[in-house]
């Protein structure tokens, strides 16, 4: 089997317990080709230099490159978040178009090619990840690389109306193009691509995702990431090891945990969430002291202004609607903007009879998965998941919301506290069903599979 290259923003960290479900999944993808991650080393240093770091994991290797202290403003934060998120998002309205940025992302993403084209060997496959990395394909094709490449978009792919709201949305497709395989969460976000590729640049759709656009051929279809269900499911069920977590328990005693988790990210639909439970507890004071809501919600790019924007939103609703209904006994929303170890999330969602995740708009959404693997099977919680979140198209049975309507979630709230056992019980068995079939190992191997078939 050829040797795969992984190319992200961030890597794992080598040598270090692998946190993420991402990371785990290009672990396990890279341990069985035997290959090369590429990526930033997460540092920062103040004059370009060409030189790389390496080492070393069990069957592959890393090769990290730092940014200079320009690149992360202008590639990371400033093109990458501030204006790709946003628009991606479908947050036109948040985002900041600056063409030094761009010029400055595009120069990362040449930058990147230069030093891995080196490193690589005549057959291997390269796997470039999300929307740091959109140009790189065709600065590897510039710097002669001609092997099978591949590029998978996590987070959504939106309307052409709203994509083409981006100055560069012309040289980001055509640059798209030049990868064989272009992944996305849903065959929702594949098909918006193709109609902008269509509409904007006259492509022509051929058989099964694969499309003629700019004097060559690409496939662009859907890839639905998924996580390691057992993994979650084992931590979830250890959840008395965690001593805060046992006394949480023992605190709520027989009334109704809702969990949250998110980054504190204006995609997450935090506020409105906030909202609708607060409009629930408002209007029902049968449930005052019976039902309270967990949010754990870590910080992250505190440097872009929307997120400090957020962050004071957030904790000034989440304050309100504790002063307006606390009581002595009683925090209805314990509010926590910090980031917990994964095992105690896990422990959490187990605990929780409703698991609400209602971003405005995301790629997939793990946590939602996540929630799922982590329930009793003989006493399992509800799912609350958003309609315009990836993950809705695989999670059917879900209770489905609009995250905007702050009504439709306080009675999908309402609804979920008071579902009988046997409803909680079928909903989560099918749900249960597609979390471990489409497991984060399914993923890998089917967009690998496809990707080498597209040679
Ligand atoms: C992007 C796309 C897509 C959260 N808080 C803590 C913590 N987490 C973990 C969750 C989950 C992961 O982080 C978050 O994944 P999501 O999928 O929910 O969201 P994004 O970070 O926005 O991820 C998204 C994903 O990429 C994968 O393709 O699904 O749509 O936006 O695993 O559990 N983990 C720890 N502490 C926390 O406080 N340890």
């Amino acid at each position: 089997m050829s040797r795969l290259v992984v190319v992200s923003n961030r890597t794992a960290t080598p040598g270090a317990p692998r946190s993420g479900g991402l990371a785990t999944a290009l672990h396990d993808a890279l341990a069985e080709s035997g290959g090369l991650w590429f990526g930033w080393s997460g540092q920062t240093v103040e004059a370009s230099d060409e030189k790389l770091a390496h080492a070393a994991e069990d069957d592959y290797a890393f090769a990290l490159l730092d940014l200079t202290e320009a690149d992360y403003e202008g590639y990371y934060l400033g093109y990458s978040n501030a204006a790709l998120w946003p628009v991606l998002h479908y947050r036109v309205d948040l985002a900041r178009f600056d063409d030094e940025a761009f010029a400055q992302y595009d120069r990362v993403n040449a930058r990147f090619a230069r030093l891995l084209a080196p490193l690589m060997r005549d057959d291997d496959t390269v796997w470039v990840h999300d929307y740091h990395l959109m140009l790189l394909g065709r600065e590897l094709r510039a710097a002669g690389w001609r092997g099978p490449t591949g590029f998978f978009l996590h987070i959504p792919f939106p309307s052409p109306e709203v994509f083409t709201a981006l100055p560069q949305h012309a040289e980001i497709a055509e640059a798209l193009a030049a990868f064989d395989l272009v992944g996305f969460q849903t065959a929702h976000d594949a098909e918006n691509f193709r109609r902008y590729l269509a509409e904007q640049h006259a492509a022509t759709p051929l058989a099964d995702g694969v499309v003629h656009a700019f004097g060559t051929v690409l496939r662009a279809a859907a890839f639905p990431i998924g996580i390691d269900p057992d993994s979650v499911s084992a931590a979830a069920a250890d959840w008395r090891s965690h001593p805060d977590l046992a006394r949480l328990a023992r605190g709520i005693g027989e009334d109704a945990l809702v969990v949250g988790v998110d980054r504190l990210d204006y995609s997450k639909g935090l506020p409105q969430r906030l909202e609708a439970f607060g409009q629930l507890i408002a209007a029902d004071a049968a449930l005052h002291a019976r039902v309270s809501l967990v949010q754990i919600a870590p910080p992250s790019r505190t440097e872009v202004e929307a997120y400090a924007d957020l962050r004071e939103q957030v904790d000034r609703i989440a304050g309100r609607i504790n002063s307006d209904h606390a009581d002595l006994g009683w925090i209805p929303v314990r509010y926590i903007a910090r980031e917990y170890p994964r095992d105690k999330l896990a422990g959490l969602y187990r605990l929780a009879r409703v698991g609400l995740v209602t971003p405005l708009r995301d790629g997939m959404n793990l946590v939602a998965k996540e929630f799922v693997a982590a329930q009793d099977p003989g006493d399992p919680g509800v799912l609350i998941v958003s309609e315009p979140a990836g993950a809705a198209e695989q999670l059917e049975e879900a209770v489905q919301v609009n995250p905007y309507d702050i009504a439709a979630v306080t009675d999908a709230l309402r609804s979920a506290l008071e579902m009988p056992h046997g409803e909680r019980s079928a909903r989560w068995q099918a749900l249960r069903a597609r979390v471990w079939r489409e497991d984060v190992g399914w993923w890998w191997r089917g967009y690998l599979d496809a990707l080498r078939a597209t040679r």
